[in-house]
């Protein structure tokens, strides 16, 4: 008996000592041009793409698929070593040309927030308002005069990445929060919203998700709850309590599922953390980004009856869209969510706008479709996404200091005719 199970230790240990070995993991980062690229396609596998710069294509490959790539006689434009895959502990790199190129992850957005408090200490207070499932700092970034007091302004939310592989949602809050401290005493515009509103930052919503999506899978979506069995991830975007399960539209109650709604409404440090604060501090508007899409979009989310504020979000949503168009001549559609994604429940805006009745908003940032590169966006998009926003932010957070600007005029309906009717089919439902 106790030989068969000495043999039994043995035979497992083997099992996992074979498992842990034969286990590959993708270390390194490549950098192949476009054209060379799409010649490997048409005889293998496609790589994990990370993001392009410019002609270039960055890819994490592991031990094989660097093999493949050298075999198939491509030229490799770079190469980095990929900082360490899969660490709750990601190395600090600033310089591009690391895995996330120019983007932000975890470490560097954090370090730019305390940079930004430390440079403009009676403008930004760095908020950590808790911890994620890994253990890292949700960090909330305030910005108003008299940082410190909590004055009877208006509290404009704006949130980024609730999804780890939208990785330009992290980019357009960050850079906003950054342009409004250092152009506060350069531009009247800044010093009106920034004297007028406690606004609340919130780059990164799911940071253990960005990580991994980072290091280990691009695609990841959701957190990296362990759900048992080998099943990873709640989507903190079904995890709120607003009609939280409401049905099984657009969120799952299965842990393999990509939209897992979680085990119960705020089960998740990821969205806890935001009730508390939320609560504490009640938002008059907020934001969520996401991408891609180029929508506008506001709640409901669960349900095709229109809110009871849908003109009023529909206003400040074409406001949104005209500002936009003006500054890049990119057409972001806007409408109730249901209407131009999907229905689902438990998403960030239904809660905030059924809890405290303020309006609120996801953005889905471009590109418009899943050919023009979908989650995969390249460096130079970054500066784009946040220009072509910004003017809508400065716009979002002024209209609740001055009220609606009647003066402006929505985005006129655009070209394309299925877009067409997909605007008036908003128009006819907002005015319901
Ligand atoms: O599904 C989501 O959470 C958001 N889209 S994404 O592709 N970025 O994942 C959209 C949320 C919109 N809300 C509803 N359709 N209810
Ligand atoms: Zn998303």
């Amino acid at each position: 008996m106790r030989k068969n199970m000495i043999l039994f230790s043995l035979v497992l240990l083997y099992f996992v000592a074979f498992t842990a070995m034969g286990q590959e993991f993708p270390d390194t980062v490549i950098g192949i041009s476009l054209d060379d690229y799409r010649v490997y396609l048409k005889t293998r596998a496609p790589l994990d793409r990370l993001y392009s710069r410019g002609e270039d294509c960055f890819f994490l490959v592991d031990h094989n698929e660097l093999q493949q790539v050298e075999a198939s006689g491509i030229e490799i434009r770079g190469r980095t070593t990929a900082p360490l895959v899969g660490s709750a502990h990601p190395v600090i790199s600033s310089a591009q040309g690391d895995i996330n190129g120019a983007y932000h992850n975890y470490n560097e957005t954090g370090l730019l927030l305390r940079e930004l408090e430390t440079r403009f200490p009676g403008m930004a207070q760095v908020i950590t308002i808790g911890y994620s499932i890994e253990g890292r700092e949700l960090n909330v970034i305030k910005i108003s005069d008299n940082v410190q007091s909590d004055e009877s302004e208006p509290n404009v939310f704006i949130v980024g990445c609730h999804h780890a592989r939208e990785w330009i949602s992290v980019e357009v809050p960050l850079l906003f929060a950054k342009y409004l401290l250092e152009n506060y005493s350069l531009d009247l515009g800044v010093q009106r919203v920034v004297d007028g509103a406690q606004i609340y930052i919130m780059p990164i919503q799911n940071p253990d998700g960005l990580e991994f999506s980072l290091h280990t899978y691009r695609l990841w979506r959701k957190n990296r709850r362990y759900n048992g069995d080998f099943i990873w991830g709640v989507d903190t975007n079904r995890n709120y309590w607003y009609m939280w399960g409401y049905d099984d539209n657009g969120s799952s109650p299965y842990p393999e599922s990509e939209v897992y709604r979680g085990a119960a409404p705020f089960s998740e440090p990821e969205t806890q953390a935001l009730r508390q604060f939320l609560t504490a501090n009640p938002p008059v508007g907020s934001i969520s980004f996401h991408n891609y899409g180029q929508d506008i979009l506001y709640p409901w989310g669960y349900t095709f009856t229109p809110a009871p504020d849908a003109v009023l979000m529909y206003n400040i949503a074409g406001q949104i869209a005209r500002r936009i168009f003006l500054v890049s001549g990119r057409i972001y559609t806007y409408g109730s969510m249901v209407t131009a994604l999907y229905l689902s429940n438990g998403d960030f805006t239904d809660w905030v706008y059924g809890a405290f009745g303020s309006p609120a908003f996801t953005i889905e940032l471009s590109p418009e479709y899943m050919e023009e590169g979908g989650f995969f966006t390249s460096e130079q998009m970054i500066a784009e996404a946040f220009a072509e926003n910004l003017p809508a932010l400065l716009y979002f957070v002024d209209y609740f200091i001055s009220g609606p600007d009647e003066n402006q005029n929505p985005l006129p309906p655009p070209e394309k005719s299925w877009e067409k009717g997909f605007f008036y089919l908003h128009q006819n439902a907002a005015q319901k």
